[in-house]
């Protein structure tokens, strides 16, 4: 069976590997490199990664050049991600630009870590966009996990308050707080996340906290540039890369973790509860050059 993954890099992969295909059994001339150049870029590997597939591509002989790339491919990015349950009880603070996918992203990883026997709790701590709680609570009832909000209020560090009060007395040991979309340029929202983070160290330090960053892939190099300004402002532990399911830019991966160094854990694949894969370079690499998996 073909996996979400595999089919979710089908548009990134109609480029890259047919760009490959080209190369099999054929003299590697400036020409056909140029054009895997193009390829490349395209899909959003970055200038490093294109730059040293060609010098792969170029060293090695035409039999077993794919091989070699696909090995050079895995060892740029992160070791693969397994999701476990937390020992700590753990709060997932989500965090990102409008619209990257955040919302859904939480109900996935709800989804997640309910599936591994975590009793979930789900804090809504979007104040600002009118339908957000409501969304949030859509996705709590498909997931079956304890959800808290506050209409009454416009403080996300007051729902996030109430929200872990809560969560301690529903002995939940995960909590994962869905939060506003905010550009990176904004300083008052940027700073209200370190507000949360100060309201946990200070209230309820019985929690660890980790900050997770949602990606719209099909942005490009614009959600690197994004990310990077987050950095600047909270610590990212963590990245998750939403929508590869809608875009021919699957390469997005590289840059990424070239550039930020933070662990990709996940990805999303679709709109649905389950549509959230766990990264692994291996089977990312081979969803890319469209190996190790029988299409047809
Ligand atoms: N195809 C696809 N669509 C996705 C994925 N993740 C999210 N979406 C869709 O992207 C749109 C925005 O998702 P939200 O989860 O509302 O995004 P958000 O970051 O919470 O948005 P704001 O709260 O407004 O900042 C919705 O239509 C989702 O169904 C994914 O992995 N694949
Ligand atoms: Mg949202």
């Amino acid at each position: 069976m073909l996996s979400k993954l595999f089919k979710a890099l089908s548009r990134s992969r109609s480029t890259i590997a047919d760009a490959f295909k080209a190369l099999i059994g054929e003299r590697v001339t400036p020409d056909l490199l140029e054009d895997l150049e193009e390829q490349l870029l395209g899909a959003d590997l970055g200038y490093e990664t294109t730059e040293s597939i060609l010098d792969v591509v170029e060293r090695h002989s035409k039999s077993d050049f794919i091989e070699k790339v696909r090995d050079h491919l895995v060892s740029l990015l992160p070791v693969a991600f397994n999701p476990s349950p937390f020992q700590m009880p753990t709060i997932l603070l989500v965090v990102g630009v409008n619209g990257t996918g955040k919302t859904t992203t939480c109900a996935k990883l709800a989804h997640v870590y309910k599936k591994l026997g975590q009793n979930v709790t789900m804090i809504a701590a979007d104040t600002y966009r009118a339908a957000a709680v409501e969304q949030l609570k859509v996705w709590g009832n498909r997931v079956g996990c304890h959800l808290v909000c506050n209409d009454k209020t416009a403080e996300p560090t007051a729902v996030l308050f109430d929200g872990l009060e809560s969560a301690k007395a529903n002995k939940s040991n995960i909590v994962i707080v869905d939060t506003a979309g905010r550009l990176h340029t904004y300083a008052n929202l940027m700073g209200e996340l370190g507000k949360m983070y100060r309201v946990v160290e200070n209230r309820f330090p019985e929690f660890e906290i980790k900050s997770l960053i949602i990606m719209d892939a099909s942005l490009g190099q614009n959600s690197v540039i994004q990310a990077k300004e987050f950095g600047n402002h909270v610590q990212l532990d963590g990245a998750i890369l939403a929508k590869l399911d809608g875009t021919a830019r699957g390469g997005i991966v590289f840059p990424l973790f070239r550039e930020l160094n933070i662990p990709v854990e996940f990805i999303g694949v679709g709109e649905d509860l389950g549509d959230l894969e766990s990264f692994d370079p291996e089977e990312y690499v081979d969803g890319l050059l469209g190996l190790n998996q029988d299409e047809g």
